[in-house]
């Protein structure tokens, strides 16, 4: 089985991490690749940033599915170009967010999101109600990390960790999620301090890929997710 894990943002060093945390979860005989496009947003923490992001997105999943990957991970929190993404590939699709949140909701009543920029809840929260757990999502909170600087900033680890140690309180959940795929590293640490379940979506949505492509499940053409109408794009 081949899965490849397309980070939409063009910082290598994260695509790398990225890499390594999947690989990490993945099952014997899965070959996993991560990429992420030559062009775009360095990170994805606006609309817009999410807008041009999704070109190179689906330029990766067309190359993927040329190379005959079997399944695709959407490995961003705003899960961006997801649906596209559906349109495009044979095998499943699953983005971080989504992963992430329909996991948590198999490991307590409720749980709190901790993403970084406090700009991204309000797309945070309305993925809740795309996905259905709304009313399991007891809070999303900002640690006001830009997304590159979880590589460079020495206090980031402890910023996440504070933040996400506060979100328990505030919400009383009792599940977190971590709310970007520069995160990946940081779910272990988090959980052994503070002692409750902390999902990262770039393992979540793996291991969902993983299962998908196992049981022979793949996105239905029979209506919304058909490849796209044959038609002039001009430019494109
Ligand atoms: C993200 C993410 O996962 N990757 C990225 O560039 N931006 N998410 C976020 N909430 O900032």
């Amino acid at each position: 089985m081949r899965i490849l894990v397309v980070n939409p943002n063009t910082t290598a060093s994260m695509t790398a991490l990225i890499q390594e945390c999947a690989r990490a979860v993945a099952g014997p005989g899965v070959r996993l690749d991560a990429v992420n496009p030559a062009t775009g947003p360095v990170s994805i923490e606006s609309h817009y940033d999410e807008a041009l992001a999704v070109p190179g997105l689906l330029a990766a999943l067309a190359a993927g599915e040329e190379q005959g990957y079997d399944g695709y991970v959407v490995a961003c929190f705003g899960d961006p170009g997801l649906l596209a993404a559906r349109e495009l590939a044979r095998g499943p699709v699953v983005g971080v967010a989504e992963a992430a949140m329909r996991t948590a909701s198999y490991l307590g009543r409720s749980f709190s999101v901790v993403t970084t920029l406090s700009r991204t809840v309000g797309h945070t929260r309305e993925l809740t109600h795309a996905y259905g757990v709304a009313a399991q999502c007891a809070g999303v909170h900002a640690c006001e990390i830009p997304v590159v600087e979880l590589e460079t900033d020495p206090l980031a680890r402890a910023t996440v960790l504070a933040a996400c140690e506060a979100a328990l309180e505030r919400d009383g959940s009792e599940v977190l999620v971590l709310g970007c795929a520069g995160m990946a590293d940081l779910a272990e640490h988090v959980s052994a301090q503070l002692g409750v379940p902390v999902v990262d979506g770039v393992a979540a949505a793996t291991l969902e890929v993983e299962k998908l492509v196992r049981l022979g499940l793949r996105t239905s053409v029979r209506g919304e997710f058909a490849p796209p109408p044959r038609k002039e794009r001009v430019g494109v």
